[in-house]
């Protein structure tokens, strides 16, 4: 008998197809990704984590100021990324450094912002509509709606599923317990604006646990809002897949927005600032360990008879990404001080003004120049 687990998931943690009941009406969108997109998926995956550990030993050696692990979550953010079209617009909280590298992000531009030497990172324009990094919890949830309402007021639904634009934006289990993303939950569903809201709930907001966010689970709150609410198995890449694509297809064709809950686990700290080992249990990290994402996908591909050798190609890969983000990341160089008052204003400003030459006098008072 299928289970009655509300959770979406269609593969096990043993890579076997295990479909529950809450997945029936995502199964053919999942059967329809032949072997090839499934090699793809966990390439991605791997890259991903290959860049999250390289960016996090540079940290520990002091090449920059912070990092903020996306290890654990990469079923959840490459299933999701990769069912959103070309024309999608994406916007990211601070550790979605899987969807950054799916819309084409250079892993030395997110590094060089999490080094302090720019402000933004990267063009979105120029990277797929992948919008900043937003460290502020959960604003970026407005951001995605408000452009998300310019879509409907704007862009009437053409029926084209190659043309409509839909908006997908992440944030955390955190961030639910934010104004501002309960606020855009009202305007989401007041104005039906064509978006995806993806949360990815990793357990933990630092060191506050999500039994503490919420005494219901997450994807329950939607119906309060007017939104289908759907909880997939986060380190399930097909089950990600399928759920987001179907949830971004209803978007697109004017139906509405939803909340995906997709249930992972962050695996390494919050950030590099932070000792889980103060506030979570090895019990709890090791049973999350066993479920890893990338040892799921490759336990299923292998029982798909995909070759060691590609596995080994996909790791020979990873490695050369590594290595060229730290050949890139020593090669970074400090920009001129003086930036730091170029984009304040339009036009210049008299305060703006007074600051920077202050700031000149005071460099110059032990010999260095901005
Ligand atoms: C408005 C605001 N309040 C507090 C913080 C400090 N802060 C940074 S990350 C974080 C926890 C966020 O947890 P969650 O939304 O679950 O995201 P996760 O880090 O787990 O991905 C907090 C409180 C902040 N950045 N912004
Ligand atoms: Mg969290």
């Amino acid at each position: 008998m299928a289970s009655t687990d509300p959770t979406v998931r269609i593969i096990g943690d043993d890579g076997v197809i295990a479909p529950t009941e809450a997945a029936e009406p995502y199964l053919e969108r999942a059967a329809a990704l032949d072997e090839e997109r499934l090699v793809g998926f966990l390439t991605d995956m791997v890259h991903t984590r290959a860049v999250d550990v390289e960016a996090a030993n540079l940290q520990r050696q002091g090449h920059l100021a912070l990092w903020a692990p996306s290890y654990g979550q990469e079923a959840a953010q490459i299933g999701s990324s990769r069912a959103a079209r070309a024309q999608d617009a994406i916007f990211p909280a601070y550790r979605e450094h899987g969807v950054a590298l799916v819309r084409g992000v250079d892993p030395v531009d997110i590094v060089r912002m999490m080094r302090g030497v720019t402000h933004g990172g990267w063009d979105p324009a120029a990277h797929g509509n992948f919008r900043p990094y937003t460290l502020v919890i959960g604003s970026q949830t407005l951001h995605a709606t408000g452009y998300a309402m310019g879509i409907r007021l704007d862009a009437p639904v053409s029926g084209d599923p190659e043309r409509d634009e839909a908006v997908l934006v992440y944030f955390g289990d955190g961030a639910t317990a934010q104004g501002d993303t309960n606020e855009a939950f009202v305007f989401a569903a007041s104005y039906q604006t064509p978006q995806v809201f993806f949360l990815q709930n990793n357990h933990w907001a630092i060191s506050v646990p999500v039994t503490r966010q919420s005494r219901t689970p997450l994807y329950k709150r939607a119906s309060g809002f007017g939104m289908p609410g759907v909880q997939v198995d986060g380190n399930d890449v097909l089950a990600v897949f399928a759920v987001t694509g179907a949830l971004l297809d209803d978007a697109r064709a004017g139906r509405g927005p939803a909340l995906i809950e997709a249930l992972t686990y962050r695996i390494g700290a919050h950030t590099t600032a932070d000792d889980p080992t103060k506030y979570r249990t090895d019990e709890e990290l090791a049973e999350w360990t066993a479920r890893d994402p990338l040892l799921r996908l490759r336990r299923h591909l292998e029982q798909r008879s995909v070759g060691a050798e590609v596995f080994e190609r996909i790791d020979a890969e990873a490695a050369d990404i590594a290595s060229d983000l730290r050949r890139k990341v020593l090669a970074v160089q400090d920009p001129p001080r003086s930036l730091l008052f170029e984009h304040v204003y339009h036009e210049p400003h008299p305060l703006i003004a007074a600051e920077q030459a202050w700031l000149t006098d005071y460099e110059a008072s032990y010999g260095e120049s901005s």
